[in-house]
């Protein structure tokens, strides 16, 4: 079999620049003699005018920036492949999906969705998950999102949605936040994004890492096969590593630490080797099963369950190489639905409709020109031939005197493909309708998936959603769209709005006799449908839930452990947890009370990655104190006690062994420990190989989220 896999590496080659031992040009190529000192009309005289290196090089400069992206302006991504593991030929003919073992190149891009460029990694936000196939068709984008649902059912809603949660126009704040009143206000009146806020205000809006998150294509789509017959599907990225969030006072202490956390994170695991890899699995819904389930299949706020249609798994995805340059790649990728190749085509879903016009129009704002296909980045590794021609920066010299089709002066080429030569044909779909400004009534139901959702969470997770929507609503200043928050939620669950409720200090308003309409308040009588709850037939899911989630591993394969050294230290303690940890491929990083070395109990040099001062609980996994004598130094330490109780407070794991546990002591850990935390584990005996492995077996179960105070227990 021919592999591919490193076709987009090759194609890339070409464009590749690296000024090792090369001299220093002008961008015409002309070599200059000095780059520190303008051309003057003397000393101590003006410029002059005709210094064209200078004035080069400053109009590059003053024309570097681009627009950032109107959404998912803050991304990071990765070259890697895909291959086929269990080939669907039967369901599609799209042919990176025939054979196993076939490899195709991929370039994946994470990114929030409200912040800018420059904003923090952490924010309580969904995840964009976009993921560009460079297949021998064409190109194939897979444009999704860490949440398999999403908040409004039309397009014509987008605009307003973005507006509402983007910093507020007036003042430009908050920045990477939806915890304001215009998001609040919107979302308030928008019954339909109910079950979307459901999933916005769980821990998955705050991955513990991008390696850690599924990945959803939301929509369906549709596969062909040969025959020309089609079957609806809903897309999967399942993460090897499972799906893992961080605590909300963690990532609000991330984001100050280290806004970089999930770019850096992505960074160094491909550096170091530990390639992030994903499933892709399909749920696969006959045609003829359109109108079998309680929701409609083109409504984007409702989800398939997996008890009804399994996730079968057909590939994988594995990113091993970070890109050369982040402008080029990760910045100039341009993503779109509607990249589709022939056995992948598009549902009526009125969102992914809309989408299909968005994503070009973007580009061409974005990037500047209906040339950017031939940026690098985007270049297709099939063959393109066609009549589009010139525009700005074309890079293409197309020869010949033909630019139209038909022709007879260029023997009629470029020529079509018939179908039975890859020739991209829609579905054949039968409409038969009236033009309309309606949505269809299968998308009332607004609260029976929110339900589900909510249901199929765990205690610790069911606080988390209602500690979340305290803290939003709380940072809303409009009384009246807190209570309206409130009604809805009452008609997701009762006893969720109560709690909500009580950290706002007001009360639950009784359920609207006259449900909301679509998008227009109550006392607006414009809308046109009223929204309902319908009885899902699944009533809890474990695969809504990232505890609960059969992804999930107790692999702590990359993860992070911060050991905290002072001088005096037991070198077999620090070189027994280190080594423990390197079989499982984690890392132990020493933190010290200064850079350079600390001096082990045996007079050797242990050398400290990290001090109090550049270090941080919020930025490991987990905590260990090693044995040593002398250790008073770090008891006393202010630094010492904030990483512990961070890390505490956090539900990490903290390990102590020998002399070390006296720290936890002083630290105020002592009830704790006596209290038979699951996540503390600590020894008298030095350097043991058993405490290294419960420490890792610890790990393994990620976070003690039972340390914390419940509401619903
Ligand atoms: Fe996007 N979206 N979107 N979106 N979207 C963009 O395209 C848009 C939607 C998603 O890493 C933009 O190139 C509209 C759903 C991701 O470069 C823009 C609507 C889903 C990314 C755009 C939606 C997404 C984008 C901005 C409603 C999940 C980042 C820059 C009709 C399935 C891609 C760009 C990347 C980016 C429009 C809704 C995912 C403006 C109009 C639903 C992951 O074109």
């Amino acid at each position: 079999m021919k592999n591919f896999q490193d076709e987009k590496q090759r194609d890339l080659l070409i464009n590749k620049s690296d000024g090792t031992n090369k001299f220093l040009t002008t961008d015409q190529g002309v070599k200059i003699n000095d780059d520190n000192n303008s051309l003057k009309a003397g000393e101590r005289g003006p410029s002059l005018l005709e210094d064209f290196i200078l004035r080069e090089k400053i109009t590059h400069f003053d024309h570097e920036r681009i627009p950032e992206r109107i959404v998912h302006a803050r991304g990071s991504g990765a070259h890697g492949f895909f291959e086929v593991t269990n080939p669907i030929p039967e369901l599609t003919k799209a042919g990176f999906l025939q054979e196993k073992g076939l490899k195709t190149p991929v370039f994946t891009r994470f990114s929030t969705v409200a912040g800018s460029r420059g904003s923090t990694d952490l924010a309580r936000d969904v995840r964009g998950f976009s993921v560009k196939f460079y297949t021998q068709e064409g190109i194939y984008d897979l444009v999704g999102n860490n949440v398999p649902v999403f908040f409004i059912q039309d397009a014509s809603k987008f605009p307003d949605l973005i507006h509402a949660v983007k910093p507020e126009p007036h003042n430009e704040i908050p920045q990477a936040a939806s915890a304001h009143d215009t998001f609040w206000d919107f979302i308030s009146l928008m019954p339909e994004s109910m079950h979307m806020i459901m999933w916005a205000m769980s821990d998955r809006a705050i991955p513990r890492s991008y390696r850690m998150m599924e990945g959803f294509g939301v929509h369906t789509f549709r596969l062909i096969n040969e025959a020309g017959e089609s079957v609806f599907v809903k897309f999967h990225w399942k993460p090897k590593l499972g799906t893992h969030a961080v605590a909300w006072d963690e990532a609000q202490k991330i984001s100050g630490k280290n806004p970089d956390f999930h770019r850096q994170d992505l960074w160094e695991a491909i550096e170091a080797g530990n390639f992030p890899e994903w499933d892709l699995g399909v749920q696969i819904i006959p045609s003829e099963d359109e109108n079998k389930y309680e929701f409609d299949l083109l409504d984007p706020t409702k989800l398939v369950p997996e008890e009804l249609v399994p996730v079968t798994i057909i590939g994988r995805m594995v990113l091993n190489k970070n890109p050369d340059n982040f402008f080029a790649e990760t910045e100039q990728i341009a993503f779109h639905p509607g990249h589709v190749v022939p056995g992948i085509d598009f549902t009526n879903d009125p969102l992914l409709q809309g989408r299909l016009f968005s994503y070009t129009d973007t580009q061409l704002s974005r990037l500047g020109s209906p040339n950017f296909h031939e940026i690098p980045i985007n270049r297709s590794v099939a063959p393109v031939h066609n009549n589009q021609r010139d525009g700005h920066m074309r890079q293409e010299i197309n020869t010949g005197r033909v630019s139209y089709h038909p022709n007879s002066l260029g023997g009629g080429c470029p020529y079509q493909a018939k179908i039975a030569e890859g020739g991209f044909a829609s579905f054949n779909e039968r409409i038969d309708a009236h033009k309309i400004r309606e949505r269809s009534e299968s998308f009332n139901d607004h609260f029976g998936q929110a339900k589900l959702f909510f249901n199929s969470q765990t205690p610790a997770e069911k606080s988390h959603i209602v500690k979340a929507l305290r803290f939003e609503l709380g940072k809303v200043e409009t009384t009246a769209i807190r209570i309206r928050m409130l009604g809805l939620l009452s008609q997701v669950d009762q006893e969720l709005a109560e709690k909500v409720a009580i950290g706002l200090g007001a009360t639950v308003p009784p359920v609207l006799e006259k449900p909301l309409n679509h998008g227009v308040s109550p006392e607006n009588e414009n809308g046109k449908q009223e929204s309902t709850t319908v009885e899902q037939s699944v009533k809890s899911s474990d695969a809504l839930s990232m505890l609960k989630n059969p992804v999930n591993s107790p692999t702590i394969a990359s993860r992070k452990v911060a050991i905290i050294c002072a001088d005096g230290v037991s070198e077999a303690a620090v070189s027994n947890m280190k080594k423990a940890l390197l079989q499982e491929d984690a890392k132990g990083c020493i933190v010290a009370p200064h850079l350079g070395a600390v001096i082990s109990d045996t007079d050797g040099e242990i050398h400290a990655d990290f001090s109090f001062l550049t270090a941080s609980s919020v930025l490991f996994d987990a905590v260990y104190i090693p044995d040593g004598v002398g250790l008073t130094v770090l008891a006393e330490s202010d630094e010492v006690n904030e990483f512990l109780s961070d890390a505490y407070k956090h539900c990490k794991v903290i390990g102590a062994d020998g002399r070390a546990v006296s720290i936890l002591s002083a630290a105020n850990f002592a009830s704790k420990i006596t209290n038979d935390d699951e996540g503390l584990i600590v020894t008298k005996e030095a350097a043991s190989e058993k405490f290294a492995k419960d420490f890792i077996q610890a790990m393994g179960k990620h976070r003690f989220w039972e340390r914390e105070p419940n509401l619903y227990n």
